[in-house]
């Protein structure tokens, strides 16, 4: 028995090591023995022909694989074996090797077939590509099917990429901070230059060649000139060649004004002749140190970025004079359609941001070199958890088009909320702007099928950082991983998509995989409707960190997230009628059924129209209902994540387990926060309660201001709705406590503590229930605000908690730095109430 135990100890260690996340999907885990003998007839060799370092990491990356999933470890050969091999071979090559193979006659960019094949008695499994880079896509295709228990005994199967562009974008500062990054520091700088440890590069740039991405842009698009300096390329070109082994293509991100900020002129105009050749003999030095340098991003004119505007020239002259620099090296020049005026007259309502990037490009469509791609986000405002799909997408027919999507999730949680987001790029991909006759999907306008442009395609923000688990949750890796996918191939799913991920990453448990993916895929809706309900957009803080709810932040400013919201009624009327007209920018069938109040769809009934709370919805709501219901029913959907998490203990490694538990149980509590600040909000707003009456009304919850203060005083809270009742209290001395006496019934409880985890400093609580200590914590989360506000406001739940009416329950608070202890409320409930999920005892 005892040898036994061993035995089961030893396997289930091995089995469930802890895992930081940081393979990510190529963890490459031992198979089963029942799935192991299908592998049996692997050929024991690897050759690959020829001599490319691209094609050299495609067997490193292969012998690696097999040796972790099957325990093997393949032999290189140099020659052709007269033994059964596995050849990694570009098209070119094959016919030296076995004669008599049908290649492809498309070949594009990364394409790739895999096939099983008999030559001379032995049975040789090519996995041969148009180019390096296709060999190196078959090889990972080629794990990726053992990894997945898929068939390679017959293998005949080929592929090649939907679109030629497939980019991330890294908005990574030199001081190595980054902008909208959420998983720690810059992998690539610090301090102002280069970081010396390359591994995290070279590691990233293979997790993206694994799913297909073929160009990564390094730095911030809110540009540094510096990069541009003689002394910064040399840095510059050591980190291209972290990337290079992978058929990554390193790019960098330009400052419009470098000609005057680093170039000594005394002018950016993009038609004058000094500017042209500076531009051109920088770019020629640029690549003489990085000759596969994949171009350029350009932000310009926009958010207070040097442009065009300041010589009345056009984005098509600005594109074009570094475009043309480029031409010569095969460089791409990526102009950023996000281009708005930041200073917009507010009271003014027929001002809208969301017209800009039409207004800006439409008339210039044709204007731009055919190494120019306008990159343009998905909507035409900013990353919003709903928006119409971009307009321009359908406007631009003569010109080169990229879209782009958001991995880090900004305005979508932070990847401190599960939000999987490629449910929502296939709508968007799918989305027929009906630009042409026939069928005109976003995917197919992006990557010129239908206009034939030379190029064009995917790019996503990413803004990995140094957190071991690349975007500091292992559950938001799916979307790296389903943008890499959906780039190569927008037809997939985004169910298959999650599940591969799921499997590669978690491992083929039933019950892990189904849960996981169950999660993932309820994750953008339930985020949708506790905090972006019917398109409004713009809810949180849009003037700070984009994060909790902010509601009037939008309002009364020059940055035209508006909502309009009053007492009267809600949303940005952008009909013609009576509008600020952008629905004008859709073709006609489109800009009809948004034009029109009885067709426009309720998701985006108030990105189009202006309604009062009563106004009622296809649903049969009315909206200020459908306000409270969609938080009530978001915030409920989240409250189950931790639950369902931890019916998979034991069957994933303890360290991501802990890890993203931790992440679930703090998007539950910050699920309602957002519930409650919105409809306390439109309740008080607009002045109509309920229906349902929970609004406002929470018997269970004691307020902090109503509890007997020992230090505590009583504070307001700004903006007043990120609070209960307004206000919370706040400890300005070395310690406070506050108590309270139960006078319910006796039974067993939860008691959740809402208090605010400023990052200014980690305060400590201490929780006791009749004299006895219950619980004890830091306020140690890494929030967004060193203020208590509904970006730090935080959930503690006790579950299993004995009470008896009169008891004493007390809080003994020590503040720490700036960060004054605050609590907000304290909220008792039956500890498996009724309609509400059983929070289990850890
Ligand atoms: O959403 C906004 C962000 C900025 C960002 C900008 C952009 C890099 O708040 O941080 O700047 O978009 O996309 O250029």
């Amino acid at each position: 028995m005892r040898a036994f135990l061993v035995i089961l100890a030893l396997t289930t260690c091995s089995f469930l090591r802890a895992e930081t996340g940081y393979d990510a999907w190529l963890r490459y885990p031992p198979l089963d023995s029942a799935t192991m003998p299908s592998y049996s007839r692997l050929p024991a060799v690897v050759f690959a022909p020829g001599k490319s370092t691209v094609i050299d990491s495609a067997k490193q990356e292969l012998v690696r694989g097999v040796r972790r999933l099957l325990g093997r470890t393949l032999r290189e050969e140099s020659g052709l074996p007269e033994e059964d091999a596995i050849v990694l071979i570009t098209y070119d090559a094959l016919p030296g090797v076995a004669v008599g193979i049908e290649i492809p006659s498309q070949q594009v960019e990364g394409s790739y077939f895999l096939k099983a094949l008999t030559r001379r008695g032995h049975r040789l499994l090519i996995v041969a590509g148009a180019d390096e880079r296709g060999v190196l896509y078959g090889t990972f295709a080629l794990l990726r099917r053992i990894a997945l228990h898929g068939e390679i005994e017959n293998l005949d199967e080929k592929d090649a990429p939907y679109a030629p562009v497939r980019w991330t974008n890294e908005w990574e500062n030199l001081d190595g901070s980054i902008e909208r990054g959420y998983a720690g520091r810059s992998i690539f700088f610090d301090n102002g230059h280069v970081v010396g440890d390359l591994t995290r590069a070279r590691d990233y740039a293979r997790l993206l060649a694994s799913v297909g991405i073929n160009g990564c842009t390094v730095s911030n698009v809110n540009a540094n000139p510096h990069m541009l300096t003689s002394e910064f390329i040399p840095e510059l070109a050591r980190l291209a060649g972290a990337f290079r082994p992978w058929g990554v293509r390193m790019a960098i991100s330009i400052d419009f004004g470098s000609p005057k900020e680093i170039g000594g002129l005394d002018t950016f105009d993009p038609l004058d002749p000094r500017v042209i050749a500076w531009w051109k003999q920088k770019v020629d030095e640029v690549y003489a140190a990085i000759p596969d340098l994949g171009g350029f991003v350009l932000k310009a004119d926009s958010e207070g970025r040097a442009g065009p505007s300041t010589y009345g020239r056009t984005h098509a002259d600005a594109a074009n004079v570094i475009g043309r620099a480029l031409k010569p090296h095969g460089g791409l020049l990526f102009y950023r359609g996000f281009v708005y005026n930041h200073h917009m007259d507010w009271r003014n309502l027929k001002n809208d941001r969301a017209s800009a990037a039409w207004d800006n490009f439409h008339d210039l469509d044709g204007k731009f070199d055919d190494n120019v791609i306008v990159q343009i986000k998905y909507g035409p405002i900013d990353f919003q958890v709903r928006e119409p799909v971009s307009p321009l997408f359908g406007a631009l027919h003569a010109t080169n088009v990229a879209i782009e999507l958001q991995v880090t999730q900004e305005y979508t949680g932070q990847q401190r909320h599960l939000c999987y987001l490629a449910p929502m790029w296939k709508e968007v991909l799918d989305f027929d702007l009906h630009a042409d006759d026939g069928p005109t999907p976003v995917k197919a306008l992006v990557s010129g099928r239908v206009f034939y442009h030379p190029t064009g395609g995917f790019v996503a923000v990413s803004n990995v950082g140094l957190d071991a688990n690349w975007l500091g949750n292992d559950l938001a890796m799916a979307n790296l991983y389903s943008f890499g996918r959906l780039a190569w191939n927008p037809d997939l799913s985004a169910r298959d998509a999650v599940q591969e991920w799921t499997r590669l990453t978690f491992g083929d448990d039933v019950r892990v995989v189904d849960a996981i993916v169950g999660m993932q895929l309820e994750s953008w809706p339930a985020y949708e409707d506790y905090t972006g309900f019917l398109g409004v957009g713009g809810l949180t803080d849009i003037l700070g960190v984009h994060y909790g709810p902010g509601i009037e932040s939008s309002e009364r400013n020059g940055w035209g997230q508006w909502h309009r919201a009053d007492e009267h009624g809600i949303g940005m009327d952008r009909t013609v009628a009576t509008g600020t007209g952008f629905v004008a920018q859709y073709s006609p069938p489109l800009a009809h059924e948004y034009e029109s109040l009885a067709e426009c769809p309720d998701n985006l009934l108030l990105f189009m129209h202006h309604v009062p709370y009563t106004y009622q919805l296809h649903s049969g709501k009315t909206v200020i209902q459908h306000i409270y219901d969609s938080h009530y029913d978001g915030a409920a959907r989240a409250q189950t994540f931790p639950e369902r998490w931890r019916q998979l203990r034991g069957r994933i490694d303890e360290q991501r387990y802990q890890a993203v538990l931790a992440r679930l149980e703090y998007q539950a509590g910050h699920a309602m926060v957002w519930r409650d600040a919105i409809c306390d909000w439109f309740a008080k707003t607009s002045g109509i309660p309920d229906a349902r009456e929970r609004v406002g009304n929470h018997p269970d919850r004691i307020e902090g201001e109503s509890m007997t203060l020992d230090g505590y005083t009583v504070e307001p809270i700004t903006p007043w709705e990120t609070a209960s009742g307004g206000k919370a209290i706040g400890c300005p001395q070395p310690s406070c406590s506050v108590s309270f006496q139960w006078k319910g019934k006796p039974g067993w409880y939860r008691i959740a503590v809402q208090y605010f985890d400023e990052r200014d400093g980690v305060s400590s609580y201490r929780l006791s229930a009749a004299g006895q200590l219950i619980d004890e914590w830091l306020a140690n989360n890494d929030l967004p605000s060193d203020k208590p506000n509904g970006h730090t406001s935080t959930r503690r739940t006790i579950t299993g908690v004995a009470l008896r009416p009169g008891d004493g329950i007390r809080i003994d608070a020590t503040p720490d730095a700036k960060d004054r202890a605050d609590i907000d409320y304290v909220d008792i409930v039956p500890n498996l109430q009724q309609g509400e999920t059983a929070i289990l005892r850890r």
